[in-house]
């Protein structure tokens, strides 16, 4: 089965993409997979609205392993099945918390296997003074430029702090497709469940 990763800094609202776009897919209900670097698993049912309250929060490092669900979407005259993968938010400090630490471990880990890389990245940071050098949103994107296949998603467009910030995140990015999205509002999902269906 195709596998989807969703990747970029902590906060920039990985989880939140994940679960509005289930819901925007269809589902009302998740069964989500947690599993850590150790290798242990668990999993747990969740309507999208608690999944929400429980996996989302303006903390730091709310995710740290890999979340996992299987979704489907029609592609054409089929059902295609795929699994969309919630990771770990990777930053440039070594983190003090060992969990968080394996955490991003493992979310680097997991890029070379996956079929679609979905970098997500605050675009509300992504000012005119933004500097991408040294940044691990740099890094996910020079590794995406060799992926067979990778999208860019600006993430909190609904914000006013966003909005004049996309033609910034185009000339950091140059090479990359863009997608202004707000996962808060589920828009632009459009946009991005085509790429998905391209890929799966
Ligand atoms: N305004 C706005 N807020 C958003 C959007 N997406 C996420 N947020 C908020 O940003 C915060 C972080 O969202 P999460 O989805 O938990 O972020 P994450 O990338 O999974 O974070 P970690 O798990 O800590 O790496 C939450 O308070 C969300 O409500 C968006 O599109 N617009
Ligand atoms: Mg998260």
């Amino acid at each position: 089965m195709r596998e989807c990763v969703i990747i970029g800094r902590p906060n920039s609202g990985k989880t939140l993409f994940a679960l509005n776009f289930a819901g925007y897919l269809g589902t009302k209900n998740i069964d989500v997979t947690f599993r850590t670097y150790d290798g242990l698993m668990a999993c747990r049912h969740f309507s999208i609205e608690e999944a929400k309250r429980e996996l989302c929060s303006s903390t730091l490092h709310k995710t740290c392993s890999l979340q996992s669900m299987l979704l489907n979407m029609k592609v054409g005259k089929a059902t295609v099945n795929f699994k969309l993968t919630d990771t770990c938010g990777v930053s440039e400090q070594i983190h003090a918390d060992e969990r968080i630490r394996k955490g991003m471990a493992q979310t680097i880990g997991l890029l070379r296997s996956v079929d679609l890389l979905l970098h997500v990245v605050d675009l509300s940071l992504i000012n005119k003074g933004f500097s991408k050098q040294s940044s691990i949103d740099n890094e996910f994107y020079n590794y995406g430029m060799i992926c067979k296949s990778y999208v860019l998603l600006g993430n909190k467009y609904d914000l006013s702090s966003a909005k004049n910030n996309l033609p910034h995140l185009a000339t950091a990015f140059p090479k990359a497709r863009i997608m202004p999205i707000s996962a808060l509002y589920s828009q632009g999902f459009r946009e991005v469940r085509a790429c998905v269906a391209r890929n799966i």
